[in-house]
């Protein structure tokens, strides 16, 4: 008898639906064998979700919240899906409408079914340009640094033990040929905005993979070449990263590249998963098939691909209905794209372990980060003066320094701090830091040791605990 994988662990089980399918099939069977043999091709692939749990993969979908009143959408959801990513539910909008006020009711709605129907959550998006409550496009450098590492951290805290993948940092590159990050407010704070979000999610919720998302980085090009240095970048440096998400929205301008699988597995090589996590493909009928055929094959074929997501269950749910991308149509009918997809499950993959040589292409070099200009005036003193601006909720702080260099100038710079008893540094930006409880001392980092006459940079970090309040210390190098 065939089984697939529990639901949430690596478990070999017979699944609940199959567990019943068996025990009605029993009931009525006289011959054992009989009821072996049927079994198994019941097993052997009758939904998305146990199909591809056969292959050690999950089937996963968009939901939106507001749908989950209309039982259409959710028999196709239970029947099919073992993972789900909220549409928007999750987003910084959503989440956070007011600074420091979290709104919850809807994500986690959709939280609650998914725990209650065995099925897993991607979580999405702590940290994107886009779909910001305006209180957060209004925000600036190290104002709005703090507000989203606070943000990470209160939602990926809030989902604590809940989120099998958040998409950490999503779209934060740019389109075309230049290699270049996306420009945002965000990415005017400094170039290490993705990393310190990473290192903040990792804290907040230490057991979800954290990864990567874009679009238009499914096949190789300009766009995938930078994400792939900055996760090659990161894994060196041991910066966070577990996975990569590729959003896989195609349509005739924009088809499943030849090079699909290929650049899937160069990015697993660099030691991370990879999951398609958005798929939807325009079109009808048998090239809307085989192109979902080509893309599950894909998938099926790289070790560490561990996932296909579509956005969205039927046509009508779609972001871009018109273009009719999704398995199920209007009346939530089975499509031929449905069939080749499950068809392709079924099928398996390639057992074999990949053979192509890692990519020997240079990465493009990342942007040095930028400095801000000195807003303070001058200390009247020489050496350097510290401040510190704490932003602070229950159980944690972010806090950001100010360091001013005197009428001499700094070459380097190191800030004391005595942080109060039961309190850890986690995560510090823009300097090292050495110790994370007690006395600790931060040191600029090669970018922003020098300092001229009357200037002044900024570091920060994020704790655990209540934030400082004694006066920090400042010496120049
Ligand atoms: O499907 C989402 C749609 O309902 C929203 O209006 C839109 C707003 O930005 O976001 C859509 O989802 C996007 C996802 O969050 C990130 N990748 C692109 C998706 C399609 O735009």
């Amino acid at each position: 008898m065939n089984h697939v994988r529990a639901r949430g662990s690596g478990r070999l089980t017979t699944a609940p639906r199959l567990r019943a399918a068996l025990v009605s099939i029993a009931t009525g069977a006289v011959a054992l064998g009989a009821t072996v043999a049927v079994a198994s091709s019941a097993s052997a692939g009758t939904t998305l979700a146990t199909s591809a749990a056969e292959q050690g993969r999950y089937f996963g979908t968009a939901v939106a919240a507001n749908k989950l009143s209309d039982s259409a959408y959710v028999g196709i959801l239970n029947r099919e899906f073992n993972m789900v990513t909220p549409e928007n539910e999750m987003k910084w909008d959503a989440t956070e409408p007011a600074q420091g006020q979290f709104s919850y009711t809807s994500a986690d709605r959709i939280v609650s079914h998914a725990q209650a129907n065995g099925m897993r959550i991607r979580g999405h998006a702590l940290a994107w340009h886009s779909q910001q409550p305006g209180w957060a496009q209004n925000l600036s450098g190290s104002a709005l640094r703090s507000a989203m590492v606070s943000h990470v951290s209160q939602v990926a805290g809030h989902y604590q033990g809940k989120i099998y993948a958040w998409d950490v940092v999503n779209e934060a590159f740019a389109d075309g040929g230049s290699g270049a990050r996306r420009d945002s407010n965000l990415q005017r704070t400094g170039n290490d905005w993705i990393e310190v979000a990473f290192r903040t999610a990792r804290a907040a919720d230490p057991g979800a993979k954290l990864c990567y998302n874009d679009y238009n980085t499914d096949g190789q090009n300009a766009k995938s070449n930078a994400v792939y240095a900055m996760v090659q970048d990161f894994r060196s440096r041991g910066v966070p990263i577990d996975c990569v998400g590729f959003q896989s929205h195609f349509n005739s301008a924009s088809p499943v590249p030849s090079d699909y699988q290929a650049n899937l597995q160069r990015f697993a090589n660099l030691g991370v998963d990879v999951q398609i996590t958005e798929l939807d493909i325009e079109g009808s009928g048998s090239t809307q098939a085989d192109n979902y055929t080509r893309v599950t094959r894909a998938c099926l074929a790289v070790t560490r691909c561990t996932g296909i997501s579509v956005w969205g269950i039927r046509d009508t749910d779609s972001w871009r209905a018109s273009g009719t991308p999704l398995l199920f149509d209007g009346n939530g009918n089975k499509k031929p794209a449905y069939t080749a997809t499950l068809d392709a499950l079924n099928a398996g993959g390639s057992t074999t372990p990949p053979t192509t040589a890692p990519p020997t292409t240079t990465p493009p070099t990342t942007p040095p980060p930028t400095t801000a200009p000195p807003t303070t005036p001058p200390p009247s003193g020489g050496g350097c003066t510290a401040s510190v601006s704490l932003q602070s909720w229950t159980g944690g702080f972010v806090a950001t320094v100010r360091v001013s260099a005197g009428p001499a100038g700094l070459k380097g710079w190191t800030v004391g701090l005595t942080l109060p008893s039961g309190a850890t540094v986690t995560n510090t930006w823009n300097a090292q830091n050495t110790g994370t409880s007690g006395s600790v001392a931060f040191r600029n980092l090669s970018y922003n040791g020098t300092v001229g006459a009357g200037g002044s940079t900024e570091f920060g970090f994020q704790g655990t605990g209540v934030g400082p309040t004694a006066l920090p210390s400042c010496a120049a190098a």
